[in-house]
């Protein structure tokens, strides 16, 4: 998400009549609510044809907005914010991200003051996820991990490697596993797309006997934008993709120039030396 790389479609002070608050009689009396959203966008494509469906109808966006803060009540701007953020997301085509300032001018502090608001930004990220399985029927595996990202809410499967049948590294005895790498576009943070690999790893019943042991299936995530991110569930980049070759010839296959955001180096130099020294 680089959000600089985009244009802006913008909406300023939307008034919108609605019930969110902490206080049991803002959920019931109501108040004014303001909403202002930066689009982001490529307007090229409509600033060429001069044709709305090749961009975001700011009208349509205004009245899915406000419709979206009349339908639901929450207690916080926070929550209204990040609830209509990825309503518009999943809705809207062609919005790659959206800033969102929820303003509430009439908010009950007992003090005076012009306004309070939330502001955040959401969108889309590109990860990349490698796939293994060396337990049962190793394709069906892959292909049901790939399928079932394929439903995911606010997941796109972009592309898919070939599936390649590679020797078991890390030094347990094991069969051989096949391997493959798909790029998904999505609208989870790191932590959240982390717990959807979780769920679909156990749907396909995959059991953590021994570490780096046979597995039905074993989804990591090797890149996430050009994230650095290093917490106790995860680490991104991947910290052993620039060592497998299992990881690196798919990776290669659907993305040779990206470049390992710590390394600085593409796919295709990280297999090369890899491929030197293995
Ligand atoms: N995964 C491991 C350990 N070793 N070897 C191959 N060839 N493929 C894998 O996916 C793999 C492995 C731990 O995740
Ligand atoms: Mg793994
Ligand atoms: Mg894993």
């Amino acid at each position: 998400m680089n959000l600089e790389a985009f244009d802006k479609i913008k909406i300023e002070n939307l008034v919108v009549f609605a019930n969110h608050g902490v206080y049991p009689e803002e959920n019931v009396l109501g108040q004014k609510f303001l909403l202002s959203a930066v689009l982001y966008t490529d307007t090229r494509p409509a600033g060429k044809s001069d044709e709305l469906a090749a961009s975001i109808d700011y009208g349509s966006v205004s009245h899915a907005a406000a419709k979206y803060l009349q339908d639901n009540t929450f207690r916080l701007l926070e929550a209204a914010a990040e609830g209509l953020a990825k309503e518009l997301l999943l809705t809207i085509p062609h919005l790659e991200a959206v800033t969102l300032e929820l303003k509430k001018p009439w908010a009950p502090v007992g003090l005076p003051l012009e306004t309070v608001s939330v502001e955040i930004t959401r969108g889309y990220h590109e990860a990349y996820i490698a796939l293994g399985s060396n337990m049962g029927d190793r394709k069906a595996y892959l292909d049901g991990a790939v399928q079932a990202l394929k439903r995911s809410q606010g997941c796109l499967v972009k592309r898919v490697s070939d599936y390649l049948v590679t020797a078991p590294y890390g030094g347990v005895e094991q069969e051989d596993f096949l391997n493959g790498v798909l790029c998904l576009r999505t609208i989870l943070s790191p932590d959240e797309l982390l717990k959807l690999l979780h769920t679909i790893e156990q749907d396909a019943k995959r059991e953590r006997l021994i570490h780096w042991g046979p597995r039905t299936l074993d989804l990591d995530i090797l890149l996430y934008d050009d994230q650095v991110l290093e917490t106790e569930e995860l680490t991104i980049p991947h910290v052993e993709m620039h060592k497998r070759d299992f990881v690196l010839r798919p990776l290669a296959q659907i993305a040779p120039y990206k470049r390992h955001p710590v390394l600085e180096k593409t796919v295709l130099q990280l297999l090369e030396e890899v491929e030197k020294t293995g």
